[in-house]
């Protein structure tokens, strides 16, 4: 190995790379799994870059085995010459320089100085080992490095007959808190990208549990806008429009609906924004003019003529707006705010002009959204008369309080927290039980609170809402400029609700109103969900609470420790961590079990498809006899049908298993399902059982106790039976059910207690639930839950 000379350069390269590691969340943001994730998009970022210049049309990303992660794509491949100044290959100074990013191809609308752009040489410094494979030339190259340091000279690997640059790291769990890359979250966000980057096709694979996808619209962000409207009553076709001004691109794609929710998602170069920011602010400028130019001079029936504001017009909106610009300044709390200036002008140009042309050629399509937003704007009238009402009467003004409220004595907002709490009794409890110098308890019915079906504004003039609104004292209305948050009388707010499923609808609709009307309060981090425990295990004079049922087997397991014994048929003895971890995994087919039922699979059918000996994919049928198949599952009670049937929606064949049992009722699944997490997980863990135990039979042995037990699931019910003993177990079905000193211990004590804090994406997420689910129309409701019912993955063929 030759010699190495350590530079100035050279050394300054490490200095810069173990700044990074020493304080990484300055980089990355945090080095929790949002953190993991940050590190996959800044080295996609780099592709996209590739991309939207116009030299690359694939990107593969693949999550290994060991919990690294590849991303490859086909584009001119990062240089690998000389760098005149440093003295080492380009690839390196990419690799291991702060910020050196792809800079010297001058391309301007790199993603750098936004939220990602920190430089591969982040995810470098950060990483076990990373590895940079670069076609180019006719040659491939590698080089290698361990937490940023190269560990190789580049290499020449062998020849190339294509181009294209290939990263491949594994985060460092020296610094990681975790290392499993969730699918989901990566799925979502690539999903977006190949949304915003038309054309381009990203494939995403994880070898962890054998799933793909891949993405790719031609439509770009019209489909986008497509498939968030599916199945809803459109109002006309999709507007579409692009641009270019002063090197700001423009893209934007809206529709509108019979639906009372407005859906905007804007982007700036490939970032969404989802505190807006000066390109939503043009985009909205420009809407609300062009729709009231149109009114004023159309030939439009006079019931139709009115000024109409900015939110009349986006009722019922969905639009997507992208733009892409070369110096993006980031603002807000989460940096999700583009701050330039010119990007409010040139939109609101750009827009206005677009949907001017649209109006007057299309002028049919053109009334029926006058016809909407003219709606929109009586209603709102409506709402805001009812309100003004309420506004006379006082009950709006700071002086006087709601009656229902408990207030703390402190008047200091830094030190006073409110409890939103749902119910009288569960208000009554906390009431008794909190410390009234600084916590002020406001119980809600959550009845009332059920605005299912009606206009977010209506939310607004109920007494519950308004009564919230009174209490925390900022003030209410559209505009920011009619709330004041300096008045906010609590600097933290927490919402407790129970941990059920009705708990968790009041939960969502809070999250939602707060998102939509107090974004700020989110912002400045008062917000606040509370965390009262489900369970009170207790024995003797020992008492302990516990969140949920997992945690609470667990806890008694961990207690019951080496009293219990297993003996599987095949000879095996577990006990302590072996028999906890065969717990987890009946436990986890138990949840799969329970999945199944709610998609209509039952439980008898899902039994029968664990216990086949294969696991079922297209391919089987390739190499199997379907026959042979139809004689196995009729043997296990089912007749089988394979049908192939044409989808006119997806334009395609698909394959679908008729499953009928003995008494005639039939299961149709479609193939996809055998691609689902349901099928695959459950069937990996399944098979794990099998091999831990052999048979499904068991001796438990407690206290040398032995006795014989079958199946997994009765197992399992034995085993906590028997973890259970001596434990006295009560189950809260409500925070009015524990006492006001258990509730002040366990749940509003500032000693004891964990609350959440909760962040503008928690609140977007309940917002878009609260959309999908308790929307006004039925048809995205139906949609969620038959696309969650077949989890239709990407085909893999
Ligand atoms: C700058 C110049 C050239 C390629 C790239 C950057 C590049 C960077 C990345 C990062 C991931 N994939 C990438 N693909 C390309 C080459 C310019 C040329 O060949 O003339």
């Amino acid at each position: 190995m030759s010699e190495k000379k350590y530079t100035a350069e050279s050394i300054t390269v490490l200095e810069g790379l173990a700044a990074v590691r020493k304080r990484p969340a300055m980089y990355i943001g945090s080095t929790d799994i949002r953190g993991l994730h940050h590190l996959v998009y800044e080295v996609i970022d780099n592709s996209i870059d590739e991309a939207m210049a116009g030299h690359c049309d694939k990107i593969k990303v693949t999550l290994h085995m060991d919990n690294s992660c590849t991303v490859s794509d086909n584009g001119r491949g990062i240089p690998v010459d000389m760098h005149p100044k440093e003295g080492v290959p380009a690839l390196q100074v990419v690799m291991t320089t702060l910020h050196a990013g792809g800079k010297f191809d001058n391309d301007s609308y790199k993603v750098s100085g936004g939220l990602h752009g920190v430089g591969v040489s982040c995810v470098n410094a950060l990483a076990e080992f990373m590895e940079s494979t670069v076609k180019r030339d006719g040659m491939t190259y590698r080089m290698k490095f361990e937490r940023g340091v190269p560990v190789t000279e580049l290499e020449e690997i062998g020849p190339a007959h294509s181009t294209g640059t290939t990263q491949r790291f594994r985060p460092d769990e020296e610094i990681f808190e975790v290392n499993q890359f969730d699918f989901e979250t990566l799925k979502k966000r690539f999903k977006e990208l190949a949304y915003l980057n038309s054309g381009l096709e990203i494939e995403f694979k994880d070898e962890r549990t054998d799933e793909r996808e891949v993405f790719k619209f031609e439509g770009g962000i019209r489909k986008y806008v497509a498939d968030i409207n599916a199945g809803v009553n459109t109002i006309g076709d999709i507007i579409y429009g692009e641009g270019e001004a002063e090197n700001i691109m423009l893209e934007f794609a809206i529709q509108y609906s019979m639906a009372y929710k407005e859906n905007t998602y804007t982007f700036a170069n490939n970032i969404r924004t989802i505190e807006g920011g000066t390109h939503l602010a043009g985009f909205k400028t420009a809407l609300t003019r062009a729709i009231n130019n149109y009114v004023t001079n159309a030939d439009l029936p006079k019931k139709l003529i009115k000024k109409l504001t900015g939110d009349d017009v986006r009722e019922g909106l969905t639009a997507v707006i992208s733009v892409k610009l070369p110096d993006p300044q980031f603002e807000g709390q989460t940096k999700t705010k583009l701050g330039n200036s010119e990007a409010a002008g040139l939109v609101a140009a750009l827009v206005y002009e677009k949907l001017n042309t649209f109006f007057e050629e299309n002028p049919k399509e053109a009334r029926l959204i006058i016809e909407k937003v003219v709606d929109a704007a009586r209603a709102r009238e409506a709402a805001r008369k009812a309100r003004d009402l309420v506004r006379r009467k006082g009950a709006l003004s700071d002086n006087s309080l709601p009656g229902k409220l408990a207030d703390c004595q402190s008047k200091n907002p830094e030190d006073s927290e409110i409890f939103i709490v749902e119910g009288d009794s569960a208000g009554g409890s906390a009431k008794q039980g909190r410390d009234p110098k600084h916590q002020a308890i406001l119980p809600l019915r959550g009845k009332i609170l059920n605005v299912e079906k009606t206009r977010f504004d209506k939310m607004l003039s109920n007494k519950e809402v308004r009564a919230m609104i009174t209490a925390l004292g900022i003030g209410i209305g559209q505009e920011e400029d009619e709330k004041d948050y300096d008045k906010l009388r609590y600097h933290k707010v927490v919402i407790m609700t129970d941990a059920d499923v009705d708990g968790s609808h009041i939960r969502t609709l809070l999250l939602t109103f707060f998102f939509r009307q107090y974004q700020e309060l989110i912002e400045r981090g008062y917000l606040y969900i509370a965390q009262p425990p489900l369970f009170r295990a207790h024995k003797g004079k020992f008492e302990r609470f516990i969140t949920d049922e997992g945690e609470l087997h667990s806890f008694l397991l961990e207690k019951a420790g080496d009293d219990l014994k297993l003996e599987t048929k095949s000879g095996k003895t577990l006990v302590g961590d072996e028999l906890m971890a065969l717990v987890d995994n009946i436990r986890f087919m138990r949840k799969k079990f329970g999945e199944c039922e709610t998609m209509g699979i039952t439980t008898e059918l899902y039994r029968v498809l664990m216990n086949y000996p294969e696991r079922i994919q297209y391919s089987h049928f390739e190499t199997h006899d379907p026959e042979a198949f139809r004689k196995d599952m009729e043997e296990a009670g089912f007749k089988v049908e394979i049908v192939v049937e044409h989808d006119d929606e997806l334009e395609k064949d698909r394959t679908y298993l008729v499953f009928e049992n003995g008494n005639g009722a039939r299961t149709r699944l479609a193939m996809e399902f055998f691609y689902s997490k349901l099928y695959k997980l459950g069937y990996q863990t399944y098979r794990n059982l099998l091999e831990q135990c052999g048979e499904m039979v068991f001796n438990l042995e407690v206290k040398d106790e032995p006795r014989e037990i079958q199946g997994m699931f009765d197992l399992y019910e034995a085993i906590i039976d028997e973890a259970h003993r001596g434990w006295q177990i009560q189950r809260y079905k409500g925070l009015g059910e524990m006492n006001p000193e258990q509730l002040w211990e366990t749940t509003m004590n500032p000693e004891n207690r964990s609350m959440l804090q909760v962040t503008i994406e928690d609140a977007a997420a309940a917002n878009d639930i609260f959309m999908d689910l308790m929307g006004d129309n039925v048809e995205p409701r139906r949609d969620f839950i038959e696309r969650n019912a077949l989890m239709v993955q990407e085909l893999d063929i």
